[in-house]
């Protein structure tokens, strides 16, 4: 669907805009809309997140049990995953080999280093700048945006060798990649397909995040990639500050006004001088606070129905981590969960109609109220069983079969 509209876009506003969305009609401000207290927000021990202490047993032992086998269990995210698996060491000229699932054992080739020449043209940030989008939109990137790296971004330690995360570089790409527009239109939110919508996201930004690395470093300037096998950062607030969204109800994440929070997203950091976009505003802080469809319709009650709270030197409406960590890797009547994604009114097709209710919901606060209701009255969120194409497998033991149980909502 983005790219349809991609073209279109292209010829009708000739080259000079060359984002599949119009992300120049945005409005951009100085700062985040979350308020940052820049000096309180302190870096992040990867070993301390979610998925961490689901696997060490924070969270109970059929959560840690469940844990290595909750992507691989349908076959479909499991392709996905191994994929992604492969890419887990691309990342960097140094081609680190951890010890455990993702070492390399010497079976794929080195990257190449850093060039010891810096490329002709490519002292330019502007110009830089839009040729890395350009480049990343060749790749199939459906949004891109760059920001100065914030310090808190980067781990304090990293999750797969415990050892302090040393990362200097100034700036940041942050490449998004829709989750399937189709797929969540299908699904229930925490059936069998969600699983595969994130780790297509993943793999497909991780490929695009390795190779734009990989290619900066040729044109003579450090880079690299981080993605959902191999981070150095923290994703939602480098997407913040590259313009690309701001922080929603659901919580840990940020939602960009023309995918709503139907993404997952890869960085590129690197040390090649890019000018940097502005962070953006498009009513989301009013329209969460007003809408809370994502915390009614959560099956495992993780995401707030209440205010914001300050969590590490910043704002945010809190989640449950536990609860989310848990329900999403524990589920045995589907695969993961992204039932917040699927019923935010902001996950949308971009279709002529849809492209009218976004601008009126950014642009007219009044209308918001209107938004939600309508929403609910025309029954989106609601899965569609007709646009179902994928198959309900579960692997156990090594033998797919059909699943027991398959979650049921609102059928
Ligand atoms: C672990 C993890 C989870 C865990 C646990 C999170 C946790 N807090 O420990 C759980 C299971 C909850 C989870 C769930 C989901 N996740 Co998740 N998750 C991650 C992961 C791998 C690590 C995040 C982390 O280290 N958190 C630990 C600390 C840092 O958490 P925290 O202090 O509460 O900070 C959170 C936010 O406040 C924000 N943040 C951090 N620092 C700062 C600083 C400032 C100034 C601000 C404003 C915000 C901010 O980012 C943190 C995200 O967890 C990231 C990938 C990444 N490297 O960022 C993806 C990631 C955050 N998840 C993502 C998504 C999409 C989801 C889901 C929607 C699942 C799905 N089906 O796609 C749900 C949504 C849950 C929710 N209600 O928000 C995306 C979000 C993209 C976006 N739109 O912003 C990411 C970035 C993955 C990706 N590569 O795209 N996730
Ligand atoms: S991913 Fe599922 S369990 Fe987690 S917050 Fe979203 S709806 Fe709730
Ligand atoms: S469902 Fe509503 S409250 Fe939740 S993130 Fe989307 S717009 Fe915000």
């Amino acid at each position: 669907m983005t790219r349809i509209f991609s073209s279109e876009w292209r010829n009708r506003k000739q080259i000079e805009c060359y984002d599949p969305f119009p992300v120049h009609t945005l409005k951009r401000v100085s700062r985040p809309t979350t308020a940052i207290n820049d000096h309180l927000v302190r870096r992040w021990d990867q070993r301390e997140h979610g998925f961490s202490r689901a696997g060490r047993g924070d969270f109970g032992p059929f959560v840690a049990k469940e844990q290595p086998r909750f992507v691989q269990k349908h076959p479909l995210s499991g392709s996905l995953v191994t994929m992604l698996g492969k890419l887990a060491y691309l990342v960097d000229e140094e081609q680190r080999l951890w010890d455990g699932p993702f070492a390399n054992n010497g079976a794929i080739p080195p990257m190449r280093p850093t060039a010891a020449t810096k490329a002709p043209g490519t002292d330019d940030p502007h110009s830089m700048a839009r040729h890395i989008k350009e480049t990343a939109y060749f790749l199939r990137s459906d949004a891109v945006g760059i920001c100065e790296l914030p310090p808190y971004a980067v781990y304090s330690h990293s999750a797969y060798d415990g050892k302090p995360v040393d990362l200097q570089h100034k700036y940041a790409i942050a490449i998004l990649i829709d989750q399937d527009w189709r797929s969540a239109k299908a699904f229930n939110g925490h059936d069998w397909i969600s699983n595969s919508m994130s780790f297509l996201s993943y793999s497909t930004s991780g490929f695009i995040a390795c190779v734009l690395a990989d290619y900066i470093r040729s044109l003579g300037y450090s880079a690299r990639a981080h993605h959902g096998r191999n981070y150095q950062v923290v994703v939602p607030p480098i997407l913040l500050w590259a313009g690309l969204g701001e922080m929603s109800r659901i919580g840990d994440i940020v939602l960009n006004p023309f995918l709503g929070p139907r993404f997952k997203a890869a960085i590129v950091t690197t040390d090649l001088p890019l000018a940097v976009d502005k962070p953006i505003d498009f009513g989301l802080q009013d329209f969460c606070d007003k809408c809370k469809k994502c915390a009614r319709e959560c099956p495992s009650k993780a995401i707030s129905d209440g205010g914001k709270v300050i969590h590490n030197g910043y704002e945010k409406w809190p989640i449950d981590v536990e609860k989310c960590s848990s329900f999403r890797v524990g589920n045995q009547k589907g695969a993961g969960c992204g039932t917040c994604i699927k019923v935010c009114p902001w996950n949308k097709p971009y279709t002529s109609f849809h492209r009218m209710v976004n601008w009126t919901m950014r642009k007219v606060p009044l209308a918001r109220n209107l938004a939600i209701w309508g929403d609910d009255l025309m029954g989106y969120g609601k899965p569609d069983p007709t646009a179902k194409w994928w198959l309900d497998l579960e692997d156990v033991n090594g033998v797919l079969r059909v699943p027991d149980n398959t979650n049921e909502r609102y059928r």
